[in-house]
């Protein structure tokens, strides 16, 4: 195949101080080092981790200036010289683990996301919102052909963040899974990640376009945190024998919910924590925590297997999640509404206009 033209300037949305906003403009587009690929982003999904890196509120400093973004899905136009396990036209993605070292213990054990070193797309690296991005060869997602770019966006990392999340929970087909904040980005994902694992989900969040999405999507009951007098008791009461579901994934940007879900959850139970509201903090009941056994674990993204199961998932059909195109030139308020719980599902901009 001819090498694809790949010119010297691109449009890219750039983070110049924490807290934004951020500026549409034109950068130089990099060159891919020896164990790197430039791939030439059409769509890019934006993930709540993109506007915690705006605001600057996690304990983890970003790179300034920064070009956000890890849900980006495109087409490699040029590969470094040691690179010879992916071709120049194939379809790639960018993840939010860009690299990672591949030698430390965590790398050597498959738990690539604790690497000692890692590079961070849209954080410590600059990332997707850019019509030419770079990402280490070892870790970019493989995308099928026949696969639509922008539908796969937001998979990258919401879709392959939950598939993790709920394989962790160890639920089996046929049990009930609460997902909080269901009707976010990752939300969505996770009830349709659910139902083509066999389970039930019981879905959590608040008002009418997010319970409509998520019956949409598959959940067996929504629970509004906003009405209910009594969320431990309504998600009791929504789970088939009134025990409480078998495992609650966690993808609110409150504490509260991370506070709640071992009032609920199910002796026995696993609760997920994926969500990463600033400055949080987890509670549970020592007593109740002990005596119904109850096991509460952190899950972040996944490996580059989970990444490959995640988009075969995808790719046979068995997830559909709605979402919204709009110009990359738009992202600043994609953010805005944000920030304000306004999102469904999730945002995908397009880096052509
Ligand atoms: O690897 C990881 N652990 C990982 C990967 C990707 C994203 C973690 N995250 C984190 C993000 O950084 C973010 O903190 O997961 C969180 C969710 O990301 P998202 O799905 O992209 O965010 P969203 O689309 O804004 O959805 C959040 C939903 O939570 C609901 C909101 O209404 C919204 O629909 N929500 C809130 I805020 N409070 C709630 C509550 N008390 C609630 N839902 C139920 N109960
Ligand atoms: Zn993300």
């Amino acid at each position: 195949m001819a090498a694809p033209e790949i010119p010297t300037e691109q449009w890219a949305q750039v983070l110049e101080k924490t807290g934004g906003p951020v500026v549409y403009k034109k950068i130089p587009v990099q060159k891919p080092g020896p164990d790197e690929v430039l791939i030439n982003v059409k769509y890019s999904g934006v993930c709540h981790t993109d506007l915690h890196a705006v605001m600057g509120d996690w304990p983890l400093s970003t790179k300034i200036p920064l070009v956000g973004g890890h849900e980006g899905a495109g087409v490699v136009v040029a590969r470094g010289e040691l690179v010879d396990n992916i071709e120049i036209g194939d379809h790639a993605g960018i993840k939010w683990l860009n690299g990672s070292c591949l030698h430390c213990t965590y790398c050597r054990q498959a738990h690539e996301p604790l690497c000692t070193k890692p590079l961070l797309s849209g954080y410590t690296v600059d990332g997707s919102f850019q019509q030419y991005a770079i990402a280490k060869a070892a870790h970019v997602a493989r995308i099928p052909k026949e696969v639509s770019l922008e539908a796969i966006a937001p998979v990258l990392c919401a879709g392959i963040t939950v598939y993790k999340g709920l394989k962790k929970s160890h639920a089996r087909p046929g049990q009930t899974v609460a997902i909080v904040g269901a009707g976010g980005g990752l939300g969505n994902m996770a009830l349709q990640y659910a139902k083509a694992m066999g389970l039930h989900t019981i879905a959590i969040d608040g008002g009418e376009a997010k319970e409509k999405a998520c019956k949409e999507l598959g959940a067996q009951a929504f629970v509004d945190f906003t009405k209910s007098k009594d969320i431990v008791a309504d998600v009791k009461a929504a789970s088939p024998d009134g025990l409480g579901p078998h495992a609650v994934i966690l993808l609110a940007v409150s504490e509260g919910p991370f506070q709640q879900a071992a009032d609920y959850v199910r002796p026995f139970g696993t609760i997920i924590c994926i969500g990463l509201p600033a400055n949080a903090y987890i509670k549970a009941p020592v007593f109740s925590t002990v005596i119904k056994m109850i096991k509460i674990k952190g899950s972040y993204v996944g490996n580059r297997q989970d990444t490959e199961e995640a988009i075969d998932f995808f790719a046979r059909g068995l997830i559909k999640c709605p979402y919204k195109v709009v110009g990359l030139s738009e992202l600043q308020s994609v953010y805005d509404m944000m920030a304000d719980m306004k999102i469904v599902g999730r945002y995908v901009v397009d880096t052509s206009r």
